[in-house]
């Protein structure tokens, strides 16, 4: 569709400096709604000069009183965010599941208030954040926590709000001011996020975002010079370039990368509750997750009787509709997107592999034009080809049988990834034996996705480096300053 031709869809524009304002340039590009290949807004196609501008207000911010702010305003400021986040859950869930393509049910559930949570958790986080003191002989040392100045956001399409807010919040909490480049796939939840900052008042360029593509508006921001950290969530090709990018330029760098997560069940699991979190784990949000857990190691004893359970749960998935409450699995997130997917279970066929499910779904209009995947559970694959080692992101999980722990250590590491695991079993033992040899930035036992937001996130190998969460995201967002006091008058 012409962007000319379309009167009704939304222009978004940039917010920096607390005003609403669109591109240098002039470009836009669309925003289309998976579930029905609609373009339902522009968004401006921001470059060097955009990011510039909202480097140069985020800067002035913080020369114009933020750096003298006190915690308990910036406490407050996160806690005004979060109550009208809460306010606008319905209308930002439909924004959320329009621009994405999950189900509503799960933007509502999960998306929105965790949103909230993350803002209430770190206005609580930094009022009762304390810094260390070390006693010498005759001396103290302390350490000052000082914000790092304008620190650059750059977050994915698969949980747009949610990943903004979990890196803004800290970042505001201690006292950076931040320019955000959301994912040009979804812009329209962050896009509410610059109004809800204007509605509470929130002093001028504290908080702004950009729009645009990666390689313009995102590399630009990661090489402004004024830009001191970047934290980034996306695609671990995309954070080798980040990271090659910032490097000259001595930046603070936090990445969260891609997995390829494994689930492990062993005989002596709670069959059912291990079926029910394998399902979870491999299929929420269509399998874009980054801790989705897409290779299921499954001790042999009970591997056939665990594939024919999980395969038919998967198969009563209802796909569709990302509206209707009964839909578990709405759109991937573009048709290029469930291309990938697709070619990739092409792959899995290639290499011998059986694949239960994985068809088009036969939807009516207008969902007929949407991005729309069964989900699929292959099994068959040697663990060493391309389906089980990479990550894929859709809603498609391999099955693989190991016969003791040692095969099931080794299967699990035997990835570059290293972001999440989930592991089943009944005998505490094990789990603690296991939990130390995984190479994962994680671990869940019996559960997946059970988040307590004070502990470290994040990945080792190819899925990161650094941790956020907690007091990770407070450190990672504040430069740590030690103070030596001599309190004796002694020769050094
Ligand atoms: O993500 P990208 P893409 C994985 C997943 C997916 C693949 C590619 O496997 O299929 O990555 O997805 C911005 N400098 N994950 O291409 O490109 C970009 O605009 C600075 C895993 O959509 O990594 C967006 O805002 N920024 C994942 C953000 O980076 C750049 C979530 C992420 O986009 C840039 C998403 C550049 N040169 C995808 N290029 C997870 N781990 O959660 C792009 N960007």
């Amino acid at each position: 569709m012409s962007l000319a031709a379309s009167r009704d869809i939304r222009t978004l524009a940039h917010f920096i400096a607390g005003r609403f304002v669109p591109p240098v340039a002039g470009t836009y590009v669309e925003d289309v709604a998976p579930a029905t290949g609609a373009v339902i807004a522009r968004l401006p196609r921001g470059d060097a000069a955009d990011v510039g501008a909202a480097v140069e207000a985020a800067r002035g911010a913080i020369d114009h009183g933020w750096r003298r702010s006190s915690t308990a305003e910036r406490a407050e400021l996160c806690e005004a965010i979060a109550a009208r986040i809460e306010h606008r859950l319905d209308e930002l869930a439909a924004l959320e599941s329009h621009d994405t393509g999950k189900p509503l049910a799960l933007a509502r559930r999960v998306d929105i208030p965790r949103a909230v949570a993350n803002f209430r958790f770190f206005a609580g986080a930094v009022r009762h954040h304390a810094t260390e003191m070390h006693e010498m002989q005759g001396a103290i040392n302390y350490t000052l926590r000082r914000p790092l100045g304008v620190v650059g956001l750059i977050t994915p399409w698969n949980l747009p709000l949610y990943l903004l807010t979990w890196k803004c919040a800290p970042a505001l909490a201690m006292g950076n001011s931040v320019v955000a480049k959301p994912s040009e796939l979804t812009p329209l939840t962050a896009a509410a996020l610059a109004e809800i900052f204007l509605e509470a008042g929130a002093p001028a360029g504290v908080f702004n975002l950009v729009h645009g593509l990666g390689a313009e508006a995102g590399a630009a921001l990661v090489e402004h010079a004024d830009v001191a950290a970047v934290s980034f969530t996306g695609g671990t090709a995309t954070g080798a370039r980040v990271a090659a990018a910032a490097a000259p330029l001595f930046k603070k760098l936090s990445l969260e990368l891609g997995g390829k997560n494994p689930t492990l069940v062993f005989a002596d699991c709670d069959f059912e509750a291990a079926v029910e979190g394998s399902l979870l784990a491999g299929f929420l949000n269509q399998g874009q997750v980054c801790l989705c857990g897409s290779r299921i190691l499954v001790e042999r004893a009970i591997h056939d009787r665990f594939v024919d359970a999980l395969v038919e749960r998967v198969r009563a998935m209802r796909v569709g509709d990302p509206a209707d409450e009964a839909t578990c699995l709405g759109a991937l997130v573009g048709l290029e997107h469930r291309d990938k997917v697709e070619r990739y279970l092409q792959l899995a066929r290639d290499d011998g592999g059986q694949v239960h499910g994985g068809a088009r779904p036969d939807l009516p209009p207008p969902f007929d034009r949407g991005a729309f995947l069964q989900p699929a559970v292959v099994t068959g694959l040697p663990h060493s080809c391309r389906f089980v080692q990479e990550e894929i992101f859709g809603p498609v999980v391999s099955v693989h049988p190991f016969d003791d722990e040692e095969e099931a250590v080794t299967l699990a590491n035997d990835v570059r990834y290293g972001l999440s695991a989930s592991l089943w079993t009944r005998d505490l033992e094990r789990a603690h034996r296991v939990s130390a040899r995984l190479e994962t930035g994680m671990v869940w036992v019996n559960t997946w996705l059970l988040r307590d937001l004070r502990v470290p996130f994040g990945g080792a190998k190819q899925s990161g480096v650094g941790r956020e969460g907690g007091r990770w995201s407070l450190e990672f967002f504040s430069e740590a300053r030690n103070v030596c006091i001599q309190l004796e008058n002694k020769k050094p």
